[in-house]
């Protein structure tokens, strides 16, 4: 996970007011203002801050990870303002379920896919669970890509045969062996969606993509 957050991802993330939630609580900073106590929270990045609670009196912020089962509940009230984090997507990217996704043009290697995606905000697109998969399939068939490949950021570069999100994510699931795919050994270390054969296919890292449009298309994703 990058330790940054990127300007994309403050702008894709929403603030909204809520009533009760429950969580656990993070931590309890001071803060000038709800806006600078939601920095605050976006700042944690990837240890799951995803709601906010501020009293103006006092200066403080106290940063919650929501979550159902915690027995701890979190509630506005006269003093205390209560906000949620909501993922909203930039122009032009693709909200499925918790992630945004932006399929990019241009020609690349898979390494120079992955820089592009982090100057754009994101990492190369972790898939982990099957329903992001078919959504993913669907997004770009709707998208026209029929016949192309799309770098994805996955690759066995440490040790073959060992798959790797570039993320850091648990590489939990795969697309591949329904098209006799890993096939290339060493020789193809990095991750493509190929879309005729609706699975993932190891690619030589170093190939310059193009897909039946002639452009590289390259998913990115950021999650919550
Ligand atoms: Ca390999
Ligand atoms: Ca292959």
């Amino acid at each position: 996970m990058q330790p940054y957050l990127s300007a994309a991802e403050i702008k894709s993330k929403l603030f909204t007011r809520n009533d009760t939630v429950t969580g656990t609580l993070l931590t309890e900073a001071s803060s000038p203002s709800t806006a600078a106590c939601a920095v605050h929270c976006l700042a944690r990045g990837s240890d799951g801050c995803n709601a906010v609670r501020f009293r103006e009196l006092s200066m403080g912020c106290q940063l919650i990870a929501l979550d159902s089962s915690s027995p701890t509940e979190f509630a506005a009230s006269s003093e205390w303002q209560l906000f949620v984090t909501e993922l909203r997507c930039p122009q032009d990217w693709i909200r499925i379920d918790s992630s945004c996704y932006y399929l990019s043009t241009g020609l690349m290697t898979c390494a120079d896919a992955e820089l592009h995606c982090e100057e754009l905000g994101g990492p190369l697109a972790a898939i982990t669970t099957q329903e992001e998969s078919s959504s993913i399939f669907a997004w770009l068939d709707n998208e026209g890509v029929v016949t192309g490949l799309v770098w994805i950021g996955g690759n066995d570069i440490v040790e073959e045969g060992t798959w790797e999100w570039s993320t850091g994510e648990e590489f939990a699931f795969e697309e591949m062996s329904k098209i006799s795919e890993p096939n290339g050994s060493t020789g193809e270390n990095c991750l493509v969606i190929y879309m005729a054969g609706v699975a993932w296919a190891d690619y030589a890292c170093s190939i310059t993509m193009s897909n039946s449009r002639g452009e590289l298309k390259t998913v990115l994703s950021v999650k919550q």
